[in-house]
């Protein structure tokens, strides 16, 4: 990749951004970034790449996107970790996890949507209505689901400006609902074979099956590294491998994060670490993040404390489980991927005691000594679930603080007070 400076204004005008707004929203990033990546002690080299994939998150991988278009490809959006990359991949598609991170024409927004809508749902309609976003711009199809009722309903309106496929996702995990899903998952193929005019076959599956899995592989090496004592990664670091990990190339990203994990280790072996050995360790769990927003982080990690894991859909939950990979059919293959992403334990299922499970084990395995249960507002899945996760982390004796909050910057000094209290109970 070359550094030279390259005008990426003709490809956005191509796209049909709104290049005043987009300016506007390209300004604020880098202070963003500035402020909450850039002022870090001791940062492992192998973040640099990181740092350089911020730095053209709309320019060069958009750019190879349009060419990837150019050359007979498609590019296909997702909302939700439930959307299986394999699928897209194998039919010739480049899966890319769409901007909900950041508050954009929430006017707009609010004509269409309640004000009490969570801000992840605002900022995907409001991106794609101010046109500020060339990866939804650059979608051949958006992919969405019938999660919680906000994304469920919002996408209808969406679909008046995109096109957009929605699966059904069972609520409940027993028998008959794998079945459901299992049918939703041949519905996708459909879909995605009308869209890229090709016919999925077992070869191609299985290889992106790989593709996948291996991607996942490597950041559970970089995360399992974050289980030492001094941590050698700050959780603001591998929360941002694990947002770029929707949308870069996945091949070269797989590299580029054993290179990280290769660190990792090193520094693990030498006791080299981004924080003090006694520094409190912190779980995070609850709403997912998406780039830009990592506040809580942030502020959890300038109150002395390091996030050492989190069950996320930006983090454990993107990663932790892997597709089987000894199918030889195609049919046996579409089992497995069903099974494998059905396994992920997102709030929106009822009852959802696997994720109680995965919480408690990830504070052991990476011994965490408090939880931040953190939830958008107006999220009620995480919100009403955090009652539960308060209760098991009660009874583990492991010391829990709740935030709700939003993508806004008004209650960052109210949660900085609350945050630097729940440290230094922990120290
Ligand atoms: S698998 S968490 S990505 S649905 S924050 S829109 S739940 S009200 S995003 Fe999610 Fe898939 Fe589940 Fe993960 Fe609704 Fe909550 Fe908003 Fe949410």
């Amino acid at each position: 990749m070359s550094d030279a400076p390259v005008d990426y204004r003709p490809m956005w005008r191509e796209l049909g951004l709104d290049l005043q707004g987009h300016d506007m929203l390209l300004a604020a990033i880098p202070q963003l970034y500035q402020a909450a990546y850039l002022t870090q002690q001791n940062r492992p080299e192998g973040m640099k790449y990181f740092d350089f994939v911020m730095s053209e998150i709309h320019g060069l991988r958009i750019k190879e996107l349009v060419d990837h278009k150019a050359a007979g490809g498609t590019v296909i959006g997702t909302f939700c970790l439930y959307v299986p990359e394999e699928i897209i991949r194998a039919l010739g598609g480049q899966a890319v996890g769409l901007c909900a991170g950041a508050e954009w024409a929430y006017d707009e927004v609010e004509r269409l949507l309640p004000r009490n809508t969570c801000a992840l749902v605002k900022s995907f309609m409001g991106f794609k209505l101010g046109k500020v976003c060339p990866y939804v711009e650059s979608a051949d199809l958006v992919i969405g689901e019938t999660t919680c009722d906000g994304k469920k309903k919002a996408y209808e309106l969406f679909g008046e400006l995109a096109p957009v496929h929605i699966m059904e996702l069972p609520q409940m995990k027993r028998p008959a609902d794998v079945g459901l899903w299992r049918g939703e998952i041949d519905r996708l193929v459909e879909k995605l074979q009308d869209t890229t005019g090709r016919t999925l076959d077992f070869e191609a599956l299985r290889d992106a099956t790989r593709e996948v899995n291996d991607k996942r592989r490597a950041l559970q090496r970089l995360n399992a590294a974050r289980a030492a004592s001094p941590v050698p990664i700050s959780g603001k670091d591998a929360l941002l491998a694990v947002q770029i990990a929707f949308y870069d190339d996945v091949p070269r990203f797989t590299q580029m994060v054993n290179a990280l994990a290769d660190e990792l280790e090193a520094r693990v072996q030498a006791g080299d670490g981004v924080a003090p050995a006694d520094a409190p360790r912190v779980l995070v769990t609850g709403s997912p993040m998406s780039i830009p927003n990592w506040k809580v982080h942030d502020i959890i990690e300038k109150a002395g404390a390091v996030v050492v894991t989190e069950e996320l859909c930006t983090g454990s939950r993107y990663y932790e489980r892997l597709v089987d990979e000894r199918a030889t059919t195609l049919d046996g293959l579409l089992d497995d991927i069903a099974t494998k992403y059905l396994d992920i334990n997102c709030a929106c299922f009822t009852p959802n005691p696997g994720r109680m499970e995965d919480v408690l084990r990830l504070a052991k395995e990476y011994k965490a000594d408090g939880i931040v249960h953190c939830a958008l507002q107006f999220c009620g899945p995480y919100q009403i679930e955090a009652t539960q996760v308060e209760r098991v982390a009660k009874s583990a004796g492991i010391p829990l603080l709740r935030i709700d909050t939003d993508y806004s910057a008004e209650d960052v000094g109210q949660l900085q007070t609350r945050v630097e209290a729940f440290v230094e109970m922990l120290a």
